[in-house]
């Protein structure tokens, strides 16, 4: 059990290769959609993530595996053939999400618990029929006026602890995501600390759930200023304060870290991991599993229209290629100056 596990989790972040998270929920992609002007119906939505699962180059060359939501796990393309079948037949992984969303905590206000652990085990087995074979658990801190609280933390490292343990049980790969926001006005200091007891308090949550942590990913925030600091902090200073934080709280036997990009700029998303790669000497794997920062420009090139096909999955690849250049170290603004044709 565990040898497959170790390889489906080493090879999602291996070889510059990255996640494409597009596990957005029902209303999450309809926020997307509203912003490009399309109705979010089941069909468009299928359109969508068939043009982007379609882009050969890049999911053959650039992405290791795809999340999906519940959904689009279950949709066929245009054609009939199923979603996941066109995941797999690009050697790339099919993913899951499995949380139920974060949810309002009791005695926490202001703060957030991720749900979807009740019955979990029974619906890990049916998606691993499906095809999964890794999953993903988004929990969500936000930083503020006494915020975090322990109570929060604590509660939210015990969940993704419970679910990684339920997938490592069920044979699929857990992507355990402790997403610190980057919605508030606090310094990139602020956020080193913050980070540091979220991870510091998963991992022992992981140790005492008996975790293997060969075989899971971690998805976890950068190190970065909230997007209402006045100073924001330059990509060097990301990329060290980053690099340093993870050392002091990943161990080494976690295979892969494979960033969010929590609504950073696509281009920063992309110059922050190439940092990081750059200064080298890493013991894991570092990658990315964007949401935004791979999809924004293909939504918008897309926008619903079939005739834009193409023009999506050029964007869509050519955001899959600078991120995969980014993971082994390669990336310039020189390269990514050169747009798809
Ligand atoms: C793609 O968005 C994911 C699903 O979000 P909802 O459950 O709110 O619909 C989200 O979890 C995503 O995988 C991560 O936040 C990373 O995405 P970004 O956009 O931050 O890279």
């Amino acid at each position: 059990m565990s040898a497959s596990l170790d390889e489906v989790a080493y090879k999602m972040c291996a070889g510059g290769k990255g996640i494409l998270a597009a596990d957005e929920s029902s209303s999450t992609i309809k926020k997307r959609f509203d912003d490009i002007g399309v109705e979010s119906t089941f069909d468009n939505r299928r359109d969508y993530r068939e043009m982007l699962f379609r882009s050969d180059e890049a999911m053959t060359k650039y992405i290791s595996g795809v999340i999906l939501f519940d959904e689009t796990i279950r949709q066929k393309a245009k054609d009939g053939t199923p979603l996941v079948e066109l995941i797999q037949k690009a050697g790339s992984l099919p993913g899951i999400k499995v949380d139920a969303g974060a949810k309002p905590q009791p005695g926490a206000p202001g703060e957030t618990i991720t749900e979807g652990l009740d019955g979990l085990g029974g619906r890990l087995k049916e998606y691993y029929d499906l095809g999964a074979r890794f999953s993903k658990w988004r929990a969500v801190i936000d930083i503020g006026n006494g915020i975090p609280s322990y109570t929060s933390l604590i509660a939210n490292a015990q969940a993704l602890a419970r679910y990684a343990a339920l997938c490592q049980e069920a044979n699929i790969v857990p992507i355990v995501e402790p997403e610190v926001l980057m919605d508030g006005d606090h310094d990139i200091d602020r956020c080193y600390h913050v980070t540091e007891w979220v991870l510091k308090e998963t991992f022992q949550q992981l140790y005492y759930a008996r975790i293997r942590l060969e075989g899971m990913v971690l998805k976890p925030n950068m190190v970065v200023s909230g997007k209402k600091c006045p100073t924001q902090a330059s990509v060097e200073e990301v990329a060290e304060k980053t690099v340093r934080l993870l050392k002091n709280c990943v161990p080494s036997a976690v295979p892969g870290i494979a960033f969010l990009s929590g609504g950073q700029s696509d281009e920063d998303a992309t110059a922050h991991l190439d940092a990081m790669i750059k200064i080298g000497g890493l013991p894991w794997n570092l990658t990315f599993s964007y949401g935004r920062a791979l999809q924004a420009a293909p939504q918008k090139a897309w926008s619903g229209k079939d005739e834009n096909w193409a023009a999506g999955q050029a964007a869509f690849t050519h955001r899959a290629k600078m991120n995969y250049l980014a993971a082994l170290g390669q990336w310039s603004a020189e390269v990514e100056s050169k747009k798809a044709a």
